[in-house]
């Protein structure tokens, strides 16, 4: 095996050029092999084998900087890197990241896990080497997909003014997770159709020349060299008249010409583009033919490309059903997306109501401010978002949404802890981000059936509103406690007396094994769907208080800003007699992992819970 002689940093450059070939073979049977036991992000990693060996043949590393966006198509980089080994860990806890980390690897440069940051964190390092008088070559990778993203865009205004080396590589394979949309991608469609294929010619000249000393010579060459790098050519000129410098496409599946192409772009003193082209899941057919099903992918059988565990019903799913039921009574209302229809359930709505689905691209911000002008326009908007990604959109909530009490509806799918993407991917500051904008109404469901009765409650509600649910399966607890959904008010499960356990969302879950643990213990402690997490229920507060000597507060979200601090700042403010203890997750970066293992480790279990509940109480 030509992979066993790969391990650490540059050590590709000893392999013979004819073998190249061979090795990316391997990549490829070692990343499936791999992936089908641990799951992870298959089809963009098949995609850039030989691009990332290309990029470890001209560059090095560590000095040389090799900026991902996204980086969940870094498997190659890792492997090239020295972390063969660490595959049999990936995503789990402890083990390796599916992200590039800086603190897994000194040729990790950025970490990364939301899309769009690779141009921007790529000039960053750029202007600091220049300050520095260093000679490293940067280069950012960022995909079609993520080329759609407001920041990367707002990155490429900034870098055509750069007068030094920075190669951002365009990994064009026409697909965002699902096929990607919007003006770039046509343009990135017309520059790869049929007439982009020329032999060089003026324009490329001129890219060429720029090149300081060296300019003339590689095109005397190139010309000289009748097919040698044919795809050099005009099409780039709608980068080039942003006062970029184009290069490309190039096939991004073959070493030799990415190599080469790679050689040019080190010789410009401007930012360049070097626009690849690649294959999703090339290599293996049930990726190739299906890249969206394959884009991240539990453990499947290598030979059918099936999930190995058979799936359950989630509350995406859940939420994409209800919602084309509430469509089709309600013509008023419409649905967003920021390039995940998916993952968030609403293929099945863009199937049945084409005309009010909007993928807007990776672009959160655009799609809350969007919503907005849908709102005001009269219609009922529903952007189905993944808690971590709707982060960005935090001013456009604020500013385009709440201040004008618009009444967009946000469905927070992923919320809580969501298990191996990660720090960057997990749902746990949504509670306190959404909670402390004014008119912002926040709600979270106990189970399947209450999701859909707060969809319905949203849609008759004249105001902004969120509803989170967590990833996977959808929970029927407690299915027969069904009272009508009221503004603001919580919902009784049990009620008793001493503590009084106050749970949102998904987090009646541990909510409900307090309770039994207390009642094994001969207590008999009071039990409450809160429901909504702003506003708060101050009148079961204030009841609650009359009865009880303490609250416990339990929400799968960072402590700071949350649902607790809700109860606790009504408690004080109205001096109710009443000890509070508020049972979240830490206020910290939780890394990647099962979900189970890492409500473990960070204490959001049902006995760390009762253990802090004790220690208030001085039982130890
Ligand atoms: C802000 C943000 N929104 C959504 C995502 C989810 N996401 C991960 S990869 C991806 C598609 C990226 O497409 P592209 O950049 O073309 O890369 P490819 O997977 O096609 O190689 C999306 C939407 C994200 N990571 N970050």
């Amino acid at each position: 095996m030509i992979l066993d002689t790969i391990n650490k940093a540059n050590d590709i450059k000893n392999v013979p050029i004819e073998d190249l070939p061979r090795l990316a073979s391997e990549i490829r049977e070692f990343l499936i092999d791999h992936i089908s036991r641990t799951g992870g992000h298959l089809a963009s990693n098949l995609g850039t084998v030989e691009l990332t060996m290309a990029m470890h043949l001209s560059f090095d590393l560590p000095e040389d900087k090799l900026v991902w966006d996204v980086g969940h198509q870094a498997y190659t980089h890792k492997l090239l890197t020295g972390r063969k080994e660490e595959f049999d860990t990936l995503r789990q806890f402890g083990g390796m990241s599916g992200f590039p980390k800086r603190r897994e690897s000194d040729c990790d440069c950025f970490d990364t896990g939301h899309s769009s940051t690779s141009i921007s964190a790529g000039l960053g390092y750029v202007k600091a080497r220049d300050l520095a008088g260093g000679t490293n070559y940067v280069v950012s990778i960022i995909g079609d997909g993520a080329l759609t993203g407001g920041l990367a865009m707002e990155a490429l205004n900034n870098a055509a003014e750069n007068k030094s080396n920075f190669i951002i590589v365009l990994n064009d394979n026409n697909m965002s997770i699902s096929p990607n949309v919007g003006a770039i991608s046509s343009l990135l469609t017309g520059i790869r159709g049929d007439n982009a294929y020329r032999d060089i010619n003026d324009n490329v000249k001129s890219s060429l020349k720029k090149i300081p000393v060296y300019g003339d010579k590689i095109v005397s060459q190139v010309q000289k060299a009748k097919s040698g790098i044919k795809q050099l050519f005009l099409p780039g000129m709608k980068f080039e008249d942003m006062g970029l410098t184009y290069l490309g496409p190039v096939d991004g599946h073959d070493i030799g010409k990415l190599c080469k192409m790679f050689k040019i772009a080190k010789k410009m003193n401007t930012s360049v583009i070097v626009h690849v082209i690649t294959e999703k899941g090339r290599g293996y057919e049930p990726a190739r033919l299906r890249p969206e099903r394959f884009h991240g992918v539990s453990p499947f059988d290598v030979t059918t490309g099936k999930p190995i565990a058979a799936s359950k019903t989630t509350y995406t799913e859940v939420f994409s059903r209800k919602i084309c039921e509430m469509a089709s009574r309600d013509n008023k209302i419409v649905a967003i997306t920021a390039s995940m229809a998916s993952g968030t359930g609403l293929t099945r709505f863009q199937k049945r109501f084409p005309l009010r689905f909007f993928d807007v691209g990776i672009a959160e911000e655009h799609a809350v401010t969007f919503a907005a002008g849908l709102a005001a326009g009269g219609l009922k908007p529903y952007f189905a978002v993944y808690s971590s990604f709707l982060q960005r959109a935090f001013d456009e909530i604020l500013h385009d949404v709440c201040i004008q009490q618009l009444p967009v509806v946000f469905m927070i799918d992923r919320a809580g802890i969501v298990g191996s993407d990660g720090e960057t991917h997990q749902g746990i500051f949504d509670y306190s981000y959404m909670n402390i904008i004014p008119g912002m109404t926040v709600m979270a469901p106990k189970n399947r059936l209450e999701l859909m009765d707060m969809m319905e409650f949203a849609n008759s509600y004249d105001g902004p509103v969120a509803i989170r649910y967590p990833r996977g399966a959808v929970s029927d607890i407690f299915s027969d406690f069904k009272e009508e959904i009221c503004y603001g008010r919580a919902e009784h499960i049990y009620d008793g007396e001493g503590t009084a356990i106050l749970t949102i969302g998904a987090s009646i879950e541990e909510g409900a094994q307090v309770y039994d643990k207390l009642k094994a213990r001969g207590e008999n402690p009071s039990l409450i769907n809160a429901r909504f997490e702003n506003p708060v229920d101050t009148q079961l507060i204030a009841e609650l208080a009359a009865k009880h000597d303490r609250l416990l507060t339990i929400e799968e979200n960072i402590g700071a800003g949350g649902f607790g601090m809700n109860v606790l700042r009504a408690v004080n403010e109205n001096g109710y007699d009443i000890k509070v203890i508020n049972a979240s997750l830490p206020d910290e970066y939780i890394p990647h992992g099962g979900v189970s293992k890492l409500k473990e480790a960070y204490g959001f279990t049902a006995d760390a819970i009762i253990e802090k509940l004790d220690s208030s109480r001085g039982i130890l």
